[in-house]
């Protein structure tokens, strides 16, 4: 069915359960970011959904004003360039640059054309006789996959540092058709999910979905996990979780 008649007549894929859900495009709603001044986008992932993180679409117009990015007190962020051309003082960014902003940061950026962002923010939970984070502007480029669990066709990325000062990571998989996650996993961290390209299938506690790039994934502490890559082409998603604290932190 064509996607548009399906919406129209009331269906959706999106759904909202007590520990994952899926947000499918055909449901997205575009306000104006109040953290973003000059710029809107959709909030796809947030605590008024039962999760602790924030995961949102944004869109930049070229303009000759500077969009100002400033997280609320006390969040930190890390955005990825999902297209387009945009200036962050000396550095140019395009699809596959991130940037991680330390809690209390801001970022001015102009955009060259039109670009999109996804976004995650986390409230950054200091850690006792350990530095504040720093700010980090990559690029998924030059960053070197890594075979998951020795499988060369699920290839991981860590965009960011690894030490204990980081209490988030953002990470790019990349699936060969035919691989997937080795086991069901189900861990205390949890995750905000945009698909980048090709389609799978996610399992979700019970649920299995089909997935495809632009669908959004929310995954709750211990919510069992799987993957497998379906279409003909690979897959690749990006994907947050918090790491680095206390289990009994978030009490
Ligand atoms: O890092 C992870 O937990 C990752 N393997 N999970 C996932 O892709 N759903
Ligand atoms: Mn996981």
């Amino acid at each position: 069915m064509n996607p548009q008649l399906f919406s129209r007549i009331g269906q959706t894929r999106t759904v909202l359960a007590r520990d994952h859900a899926l947000i499918a495009p055909d449901g997205h709603v575009v306000t104006p970011l109040p953290n973003w001044v000059g710029a809107s986008g959709v909030v796809l992932i947030s605590p008024a959904m039962g999760a602790r993180l924030a995961q949102s679409l944004v869109w930049i117009e070229p303009n000759s004003e500077a969009i100002t990015y400033r997280p609320s007190a006390g969040i930190e962020a890390c955005f990825y360039v999902l297209e387009g051309e945009l200036q962050a003082g000396e550095q140019t960014l395009r699809a596959g640059s991130y940037v991680f902003l330390p809690a209390g940061e801001h970022i001015e950026l102009k955009a060259k054309t039109s670009a999109r962002l996804v976004v995650f923010e986390k409230r950054h939970t200091p850690k006792a006789n350990t530095k504040a984070p720093r700010r980090v502007i990559g690029h998924a480029e030059n960053i070197e996959g890594k075979p998951f669990m020795g499988d060369p066709d699920a290839v991981l990325q860590v965009l960011l540092p690894e030490t204990p000062e980081f209490d988030m990571a953002v990470n790019v998989f990349s699936y060969q058709p035919g691989a997937t996650l080795p086991f069901v996993e189900t861990h205390i961290m949890e995750h905000g999910l945009l698909m980048l390209d090709g389609e799978g299938i996610y399992r979700l506690n019970e649920s299995w979905y089909p997935v495809a790039a632009g669908d959004c994934i929310w995954m709750a502490a211990y919510c069992p996990q799987w993957f497998a890559a379906t279409g003909k082409v690979p897959s690749r998603y990006i994907y947050y979780k918090d790491i680095n604290r206390d289990s009994m932190e978030a009490l």
